[in-house]
């Protein structure tokens, strides 16, 4: 069978990340999924994550096209990720086109449109302004 693998922080879960997860299940038969450690996210973004790495790993580990779910602790570990969990496809979000190019000699490499005018941080500011 074919693995995809698909990376992301997933904080304040919403419709977007459900239907890249969804899609990225599609281009296969078991989809593993790396959360981004709280670590990572205040290195990357300056900040915490509304919910903690336990509590979003829970939330993707729920979802019905997810088969498996890790913690990913480094940007630049998709390779052995990659290698760990055998996967054959890498998906992403288009925000990241071009990135992971380097990496289609392990496997193949997809971006996938973005679900247009939500994101966590829009709804932050949404929730904050009520
Ligand atoms: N996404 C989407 N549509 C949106 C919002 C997000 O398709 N409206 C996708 C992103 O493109 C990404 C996934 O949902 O593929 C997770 O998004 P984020 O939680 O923002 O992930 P990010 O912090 O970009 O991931 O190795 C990557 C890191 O884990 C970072």
């Amino acid at each position: 069978g074919r693995t995809v693998i698909t990376f992301g922080t997933f904080d304040v879960f919403h419709v977007g990340h459900l239907r890249v997860i969804e899609r990225a299940a599609e281009l296969g038969d078991r989809l593993v999924v790396g959360v981004s450690a709280d670590a990572l996210n205040v290195r990357k973004k300056g900040r915490e994550p509304v919910f903690s790495e336990g509590e979003r790993l829970a939330i993707v580990a729920a979802l019905k096209p997810v088969d498996e779910v890790f913690l990913e602790e480094s940007l630049e570990l998709k390779r052995d990720y990659i290698e760990r969990f055998a996967a054959d496809v890498l998906v992403m979000g288009d925000d990241w086109k071009g990135r992971f190019d380097e990496l289609s000699d392990a496997c193949e490499v997809v971006y996938l449109p973005r679900t247009p005018a939500i994101s966590t941080t829009a709804l932050i500011e949404k929730i904050s302004t009520i």
